[in-house]
């Protein structure tokens, strides 16, 4: 989808209609006062306070009428300049405006504002010459949004909408629009079983139905198998710590705001976790190693708390309650080359085998002149960022580079996805980490008999199995390859009288032989059934009649086609085993 933020006509175009969109809602809302209206990447908002108001869904057609009304009557757009002064007593009744010119930069002399007509706006243009230049735009949506984000000031009304061009253009993005919210992960998550949200459990604090508890489980299966192999070891460890932990480690000076109040119990006072590096640095420091020893890999599917802004809680994209793909590796500072490359070997493996494509590497590395950001080592530094980037190189990886972006600990990759709705997110992340294992005091015994420090990698493959599930059901649109499918098969009798003790049979079989299977014996009709198998995205439908009955076989189609295939039932077990062991997409 093109971001309009990001293109230099449409931008001004969005905003303009950001000014008409106000404009109209102070001709049929008089008492109507306004704080901003940003052009963003899916058009523009306006964050309005309309006193008692509430809009409905009845009012977005009425708000457009205006707005097309002023539109055609073609006023002229045109730029005022004020000073400071001049500004406060233009808007001397308005506290909205007024806090925004109060915040404005000492050294802004001159404040710009836009009239049209009988409306006035602060703002710094450009704009489009006169309001006929909008004519192709749209009111998506509205929502509550508190004023200037705090949830202890008052809860605005904000409208978005979106302008274009042409009215070609307008349409193919409102069809893209539906597009992405049938693909939104709340939806087939929904429509699927796959997760659900409670008052009385909380924001962001998604619970898992079976449905979902099953792709979980199979994503855990996959990723366990692949990190055995790699040499890593899995440890499970208390989704709670003490607040001195977190002292020790720094999150509690740096990372604090992120984090769920303390609890008190006895003389203890803890902390639900947000991180897990703190307990993974203590089970490293459960025994001596040796430099032999290294790289030591400790890995955990690992609860977390996080605190996320109420409106930022999104699905299982943006959760306060999540579980990581986490993994903690102790190397030594000549290993960090060799092992960052296996870290990323195994990102682009597993983005394979979901057939993942659509995804962004991003290196994030210090601002050498920020002194103050950066844990201050320049050798450090400056290996540490050409060993990653080499690394990059000879895997032949696309990345693009974000200076000031590193933490302060070190430099790191991440991988950037777009959801269906919304901006991008982090899926996958590697981070570099020269001080942890110092805070922790850890050590290895070099060959050489002295103690040395090791450098610690922090990585998340899956960054959380609550936000990869999310990015999954929306690639796939929520038909799972069969090995992730939380049904697979789905056996259907054509007549319950006659051929349900044989599809009984078939259902116990397929059962007895591991695979997640339904038998739809309910009094339905046989396209009804299949419907419904279709409805649920199952990707095997087993259609069991009394040709199958009198050849003891059966007949299958798959999620999406419309071809039926006749084969025995051993020929059918062996080919779907196949396709769950090598875990086809
Ligand atoms: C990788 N200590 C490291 C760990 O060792 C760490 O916690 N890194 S993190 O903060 O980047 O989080 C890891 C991953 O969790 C992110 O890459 C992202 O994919 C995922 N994640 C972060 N916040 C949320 C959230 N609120 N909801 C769902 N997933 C999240
Ligand atoms: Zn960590």
């Amino acid at each position: 989808m093109i971001n309009i933020k990001e293109n230099e006509k449409l931008n001004i175009l969005n905003h303009s209609c950001a000014h008409l969109l106000a404009h109209a809602l102070k001709h049929l809302y008089p008492n109507a006062k306004f704080w901003v209206g940003p052009v963003v990447e899916n058009g523009f908002y306006y964050d309005v306070d309309l006193g008692d108001q509430v809009l409905t869904e009845e009012d977005l057609p009425l708000i457009e009428k205006e707005m097309k009304k002023i539109a055609k009557s073609d006023k002229l757009i045109k730029r005022i300049e004020l000073s400071k002064e001049e500004a406060k007593e233009m808007f001397k009744d308005d506290l909205y405006k007024l806090d925004l010119i109060e915040r404005m930069d000492e050294e802004e002399t001159i404040i710009s504002a836009y009239k049209q007509d009988d409306f006035i706006d602060l703002c710094r243009g450009p704009h489009m010459p006169t309001t006929k230049s909008m004519k192709y735009f749209k009111l998506i949506k509205f929502s509550g949004a508190y004023w200037k984000g705090d949830a202890k000031n008052k809860m605005l009304q904000r409208i978005y909408g979106v302008c274009f061009d042409t009215e070609e253009d307008l349409n193919d993005y409102l069809n893209e629009l539906e597009e992405a919210k049938l693909r939104d992960h709340r939806k087939i998550g929904k429509d699927l079983s796959i997760f659900m949200s409670h008052d009385l459990v909380g924001k962001g604090m998604p619970l898992w139905l079976p449905n979902g508890a099953t792709i979980r489980k199979q994503l855990e299966n996959y990723i366990y198998e692949k990190e055995r192999k790699m040499g890593y070891y899995h440890v499970y460890t208390p989704c709670v710590g003490t607040v001195d932990l977190y002292k020790t480690s720094g999150h509690w000076d740096h990372y604090k705001e992120n984090m769920f109040p303390t609890m008190k119990v006895d003389e203890e006072e803890f902390v639900l976790r947000p991180m897990n590096c703190p307990h993974h640095m203590l089970v490293y420091g459960n025994e001596l190693h040796s430099y032999r020893d290294l790289p030591i890999r400790i890995g955990e599917f690992a609860t977390d708390f996080r605190y996320e802004a109420s409106g930022a809680v999104k699905g299982l994209e943006r959760v306060r309650c999540m579980c990581q793909n986490d993994a903690h590796l102790f190397v030594r500072p000549d290993q960090i080359g060799e092992e960052f490359k296996k870290v990323v070997s195994l990102i682009l493996d597993v983005y394979k085998d979901f057939g993942l494509k659509e995804y962004k590497f991003r290196l994030s590395l210090r601002d050498p002149l920020d002194k103050e950001k950066y844990f201050d080592d320049d050798n450090m530094w400056n290996e540490a960022e050409s060993t990653l980037r080499e690394v990059l190189n000879e895997l032949g990886v696309e990345y693009f580079e974000a200076v000031g972006e590193a933490a302060f600990y070190g430099p790191k990759l991440d991988v950037e996805v777009k959801p269906a709705v919304g901006p991008e997110v982090t899926l996958s992340t590697c981070q570099l980490d020269f001080l942890l294992p110092r805070k922790f005091e850890l050590t290895y015994v070099d060959s050489d008999g002295t103690k040395k420090i090791p450098v610690v990698l922090h990585r998340a493959i899956f960054g959380t199995f609550d936000r990869f599930t999310a990015f999954i059901l929306e690639e796939t649109k929520g038909v799972l390859p069969l090995w992730l499918a939380p049904i697979q098969l789905n056996v259907i009798p054509v007549n319950n009288q006659y051929h349900l003790q044989y599809a009984n049979g078939v259902f116990e079989e397929l059962k007895e032989n591991g695979f997640r299977v339904e038998l739809d014996d309910r009094e339905e009709k046989l396209g009804y059934k299949m419907r419904e198998s279709v409805m649920k995205k199952i990707p095997y439908s087993i259609i069991l009649g009394q040709k199958e009955v009198d050849n003891r076989n059966i007949s299958y189609r798959t999620h999406g086609s419309e071809e039926t295939i006749t084969v025995s039932i051993e020929e059918f077990i062996k080919l779907i085993s196949d396709k769950i062991k090598n875990r086809e997409v």
